[in-house]
């Protein structure tokens, strides 16, 4: 047992895992699947690559919701269901996203979603066309019909997570607002809501840098976890480099009643493009997280990060070595611990 305690998500005694090699000499306490990555190329037939995409516990298995990029390179969102987290059986078809009413409502593309369950509700959220990028909701209870919500946001926004349950009454909302292309900028953002449909009561949580490797930009990855110590955030943090961005990933912890307010941001990344998988695919250099899987009982993390905009990889880590490890390595500025309203 750890001495900081998972309390979201319950117990998981069936979530992937694989202890850390004894010959992994990295600093950082997430280690790599070493059977990585778990979804290949062409994984369906009109479907070139699937990445950044998210996760959940469903029934006595998981429940996943992909980013499919078609062969005409537009991205959607695929459904697939699995008993062991690692092995997918995916639905060929796209998700098939209604209206309140119940008519067909699809967006023009859909793109890095998300999957937070909130009390019985599962949420997904992803970045989508609203005359610009912007985010795009819809509520499931049964993975068979899914309905849009409003969208939360006017454009330009990417990377919405929700966290897991309300907060004083409020859902919430992290965000990254942003422009409709390779947005050279982008801090995190918390929104709240009383009812999915009204968002506001905006605050800033933390922006870009100063470390280098999330120097251009950061954005939320996993829905946050909570913990005894606050709000686990997995995100990722975008360098400019001679090549291009490269996209590595870091935590934070957001304080537990007021998550705009940063307890601790460790400033080192924990996983860094260097695998095959990671420097080389259709952009290489890119480790982009969204979604974190968590067994309350062993404090076991495994988390789930798109590879080279090309495949899916798996990474894990636990609780009390994580904490202690962005703890160690925590460094603070005003613009974090503030609550983030001027
Ligand atoms: C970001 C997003 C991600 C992508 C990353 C690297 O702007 O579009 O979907 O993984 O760029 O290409």
């Amino acid at each position: 047992m750890s001495n900081v305690r998972i309390l979201s998500g319950g117990s998981l005694p069936n979530i992937p895992w694989q202890p850390r090699s004894k010959d992994d000499t990295h600093d950082s306490p997430v280690w790599r699947y070493s059977e990585n990555p778990v979804i290949p190329r062409n994984p369906l037939p009109g479907v070139a690559r699937i990445f950044n995409s998210a996760c959940a516990p469903w029934k006595d298995g998981f429940i996943a919701v992909f980013r499919g990029e078609q062969t005409n390179g537009v991205p959607h969102i695929y459904l697939g269901k699995s008993r062991d987290g690692i092995h997918w059986d995916i639905d060929p078809e796209k998700v098939p996203f209604t209206d309140e009413k119940g008519n067909p409502f699809m967006p023009h593309y859909a793109y890095d979603p998300r999957l937070v369950q909130v009390d019985d509700v599962y949420y997904i959220m992803w970045c989508q066309d609203f005359y610009g990028a912007s985010i795009g909701m819809a509520a499931t209870r049964d993975f068979k019909t899914f309905t849009r919500l409003e969208n939360p946001f006017i454009p330009f926004n990417r990377n919405a997570v929700l966290f897991p349950r309300k907060v004083h009454g409020n859902y919430l909302l992290l965000s990254r607002p942003s422009d409709s292309g390779h947005t050279p900028f982008g801090d995190i953002w918390l929104s709240r809501s009383p009812d999915m449909k009204f968002w506001g009561m905006h605050r800033h949580v933390m922006s870009a840098g100063p470390a280098w490797w999330e120097g251009v930009k950061i954005g939320s990855g996993a829905a946050p976890i909570e913990t005894s110590e606050g709000w686990l955030l997995f995100y990722h943090g975008a360098s400019s480099t001679c090549n291009g961005l490269v996209y590595s990933f870091g935590a934070a912890i957001l304080d537990a009643d007021e998550p705009s307010r940063v307890k601790y941001r460790c400033e080192n990344f924990l996983l860094t493009p260097e695998e095959w998988y990671e420097e080389r695919g259709f952009v290489p250099n890119v480790c982009f997280p969204c979604a974190a899987l968590t067994d309350k009982d062993t404090g076991r993390i495994a988390i789930y990060y798109g590879a080279a905009d090309t495949y899916l990889g798996l990474a894990f880590t636990e609780i009390d070595l994580l904490v202690d490890y962005i703890r160690t390595h925590s460094v603070v500025r005003d613009s974090d611990t503030e609550e983030g309203n001027r």
